[in-house]
């Protein structure tokens, strides 16, 4: 028998072939090859969607995308052997013998091509896309992925994983994002992978000829996405997948955790400590003990006998109680949850029909099948348990799901919105669903409040639904760091808000340790401290009076810098831009921003450069991109493109302010409920030309947000005209602030001009280390560091309407 004559070798590459037909359709073309099927079809003017199966059907991820094509104009042209598509943005050229495509930007510069020769290819169920690498090519994003910001020369795997104290170059972790950016000859493109297989971007591990993405099963399906700016790109894909919605004030405040604080008197005293040390906090949370035998729905009765009274008492403080929520079901005769998940037929099976069962903290358990509409409305039911006792917020953890032996088989069923699928499609998702169903339940229970969920696990679309954290991270300087680019990578990857489990996890921190790790976090979206079972304790007055000092005045400083960090949020959930942003996003073409040295550093709120660095060095090297740049602490102006020394005793974390910027903030408070002095404090930071800072309030937990009740307006500094120009206020929220007072970084002026009003200021060592004010990130005992440079301040009344201020 000839080779030719057997049936197909699973074992050989088998590529998609030579197109023998082709049609247009509404939104781009569709046709066949002679080894399978492809569409390409026309999403948005900067988003082009590609599909290449075997048979002719495609079977897409339910989950991820919740955009529709939209009608933006383009236009098919018909060459010998070539196909092409124009956007007013892209131009996909599809080659027709072999099928490969090429990607250009609209004046012709290259963006991505197929390796000509296997392009889109099979290895028996496998499928792969092979790229070109383009020269020098750049590499960034991919969610949760550990290793270095640019992700050139590395490969990794999408398969959600738990993996207690995982290493710092460890793959994968526990959330899978098939997003990832290319920068290569100042420009920049992205794509989205959107097949929840197992899935492995190789960007060029191990060859020199191409990156490729390829999944263990189901079909080509990706976006691929270009506009001018590595921001605009996100904003595409986050378009395409979603954005976070306005979370609660409270989740943006310090939150304290620990793997378990019980009984009810410890969590009542953990809560007064922080009010008699007058550190600010908002929430606390409660780990798998709180519940009787671990099963969830519970409250072991023994620990907290009234947990209501306990959480309204927490209330009084201004504190609020997230529950943790693990998907295993235990099984148990008795227990309702189990009885009514069998009875309802919600739990996760074998192909013979029988209960899948794994073993996690509650023992043998079943579990639910989330990618199950009537399963995540029954979850979201049950959460009326903890509703009743007063619990506002929740965390979805080990859904990846985790359970003992961390070998799920892979022949169970899921329901997968009616498709029916084994693990191996469905597991990449199933995390994700877990938290929708957390999301809406909470909705479900309190329709008007804004829902904070946290997750531990999720896929491409996830920042609709929950916060993320990282993990289970290690108490070490190298995690300390790895933290902040895990979190910037969430960022690129769709995913705003997110953070680490401050002090690492795992293991014990030192001092030192603990006390920089509080001070780089207050410049994370999630600012949560967390460990693990039978560690020390880990909370911010644990280390000392130094780490107590510094943790309180980093604390502090968070608290004042809500305005900007919420009006940041606001902007995320309609850019999808990043609140943590690698200088990546900013500065692509900056070679210095990928080095090891300084690829750790982020913008925050997009005006604070922050430099994170270990507790144990004295002194850090920083890189400043191009512009110009104020040291936080005492207003010394730098100027970019350069690289700096600056000294880091453990009180000072390199913060820069970019100049250009307007940063707004209010006194400190205890907690975001707490009264402040109604004073929005606007520090602008001179830069050339004008720039504006989007001002947005509401009030903090409903969601009337959404039926207009918010406060917004922009406020521009325009260099030209020396003056500030508060624009014209839109919804109809009033204003918590009745003053703002001004604060001018780099402009030398005494007196401004209100109207027909003279104002005159003072001079006011505003900096943060000027024993005057409030935001000393110095323990008391100690001398001053900088010198503080003399800053204009201004008191003016705030007014709803728009109006000028000449300086
Ligand atoms: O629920 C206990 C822990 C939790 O504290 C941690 O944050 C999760 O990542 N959980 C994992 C289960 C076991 C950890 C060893």
């Amino acid at each position: 028998m000839t080779l030719a004559s057997k049936t197909r070798n699973s074992n050989r590459n088998l590529h998609l072939g030579n197109v023998e037909s082709w049609e247009k359709t509404d939104f781009g073309i569709t046709g066949k090859t002679n080894h399978g099927f492809f569409t390409i079809t026309v999403f948005e003017h900067d988003t082009i969607r590609v599909q290449a199966n075997q048979e002719e059907a495609y079977f897409p991820n339910p989950y991820s995308v919740v955009a529709q094509p939209k009608h933006c104009g383009f236009s098919i042209e018909e060459f010998e052997e070539l196909l092409v598509i124009k956007t007013k943005t892209i131009e996909v050229r599809i080659y027709l013998n072999p099928f490969h495509i090429k990607f250009y930007d609209r004046n012709g510069k290259l963006l991505n091509e197929d390796d000509a020769s296997f392009s889109i290819s099979w290895l028996g169920t496998e499928v792969t896309n092979y790229k070109k690498l383009q020269p020098n090519e750049k590499f960034i994003g991919l969610g949760e992925k550990t290793g270095n910001l640019n992700r050139a020369g590395n490969a990794y795997t999408n398969w959600n994983t738990d993996y207690f104290a995982y290493g710092i170059g460890d793959d994968p972790l526990y959330m899978s994002i098939p997003f990832y950016l290319g920068i290569h000859n100042q420009t920049a493109y992205g794509i989205f992978f959107d097949n929840t297989h197992k899935s492995v971007f190789n960007f060029g591990a191990s060859n020199n000829r191409f990156m490729y993405f390829s999944a263990e099963d189901g079909e080509i399906d990706y976006y691929f996405f270009h506009d001018d700016g590595v921001d605009k790109i996100i904003s595409a894909y986050t378009k395409l997948t979603g954005r976070m919605e306005m979370p609660p004030m409270w989740s943006l405040g310090f939150q304290q955790c620990r793997y378990s604080y019980y009984p009810e008197s410890e969590v009542l005293n953990l809560a007064q400590t922080f009010r008699e040390k007058d550190m600010p906090a908002d929430v606390i949370y409660l780990d798998i003990h709180h519940m009787e035998k671990y099963k969830v729905f519970t409250f072991d009765n023994e620990k907290f006998t009234d947990p209501k009274a306990m959480i309204a008492r927490l209330k009084e403080k201004g504190f609020k109680v997230v529950v943790i929520m693990d998907p295993g079901i235990k099984k148990e005769e008795s227990y309702a949850p189990f009885n009514e998940g069998l009875e309802k037929d919600l739990f996760v099976k074998y192909p013979d029909g029988e209960i899948y069962e794994g073993q996690v903290w509650p023992g043998w358990c079943a579990f639910p099948d989330f990618t199950k509409e009537e399963t995540r409305t029954w979850w979201g039911e049950k959460m009326k348990f903890y509703k009743d006792a007063g619990v506002d917020g929740y965390w979805t953890d080990m859904n990846e799901p985790a359970s003992w032996g961390q070998h799920t088989p892979n022949l169970i069923d899921f329901h997968y919105e009616g498709e029916l699928v084994s693990h191996r499609k469905a597991r990449n998702v199933y995390g994700m669903q877990m938290a929708k169903a957390a999301k809406e339940g909470s909705e479900l229970q309190a329709p008007n409040q804004r829902p904070f969920v946290l997750t531990r696990s999720g896929f491409s679309g996830i920042q609709r639904y929950a916060a993320a954290w990282t993990g289970d991270n290690v108490s070490s300087e190298e995690h300390m760091l790895a933290g902040v680019r895990l979190v910037n990578s969430l960022g690129l990857s769709g995913v705003s808000f997110s953070g680490y489990d401050i002090g690492g996890f795992a293991g014990e921190a030192s001092k030192s340790l603990f006390a920089r790790w509080m001070s780089i976090a207050t410049f994370s979206p999630f600012y949560r401290a967390h460990s693990m079972i039978n560690s020390c304790d880990s909370e911010p007055w644990s280390f000392g009076e130094e780490v107590e000092e510094i943790s309180r005045n980093y604390m502090k400083l968070r608290y004042q810098m809500l305005p900007t960090l919420y009006s940041n949020f606001f902007k995320s959930t309609q850019s999808g831009l990043p609140i943590a942003k690698s200088l990546a996003i900013d500065y692509p073409f900056d070679a210095k921003v990928y080095e090891e040295t300084y690829q750790n550093q982020y913008l925050f709120c997009e005006s604070l450069l922050i430099a994170p660095i270990e507790s144990t060095k004295e002194i850090t090297k920083v890189y400043l991109p191009e512009g110009d740049w104020y040291y936080f602490f005492n207003d010394q102006k730098y100027s970019g493109n350069q690289i700096i020394y600056v000294d880091t005793p453990l009180s000072y974390l390199p913060v820069f302010a970019k100049a250009g910027s307007i940063i707004a903030m209010q006194s400190a408070i205890s907690h975001t409920d707490a009264p402040h002095e109604e004073v929005l404090k606007l520090h602008i930071y001179k830069g050339k030309g004008s720039f504006t800072y989007l001002h947005y309030e509401d009030d903090g937990s409903s969601k009337d947000y959404q039926k207009a009740a918010f406060f917004k307006r922009e406020i521009t500094w325009d260099s030209d005209q020396q003056e500030i120009q508060f624009g014209a206020v839109e919804g109809n929220y009033q204003s918590a602030f009745k003053d703002i007072q001004l604060y001018l970084h780099g402009i030398d002026s005494d007196s401004v001009q209100m109207e027909d009003q003279q104002i005159n200021g003072h001079q006011e060592n505003i900096a943060f280390l000027g024993r005057l004010t409030e935001f000393d990130p110095l323990p008391d005992y100690s001398q001053p560091y900088y010198e503080v440079e003399d800053i204009h301040s201004f008191r003016i009344e705030h007014r709803s309407t728009a109006f000028k201020i000449k300086i």
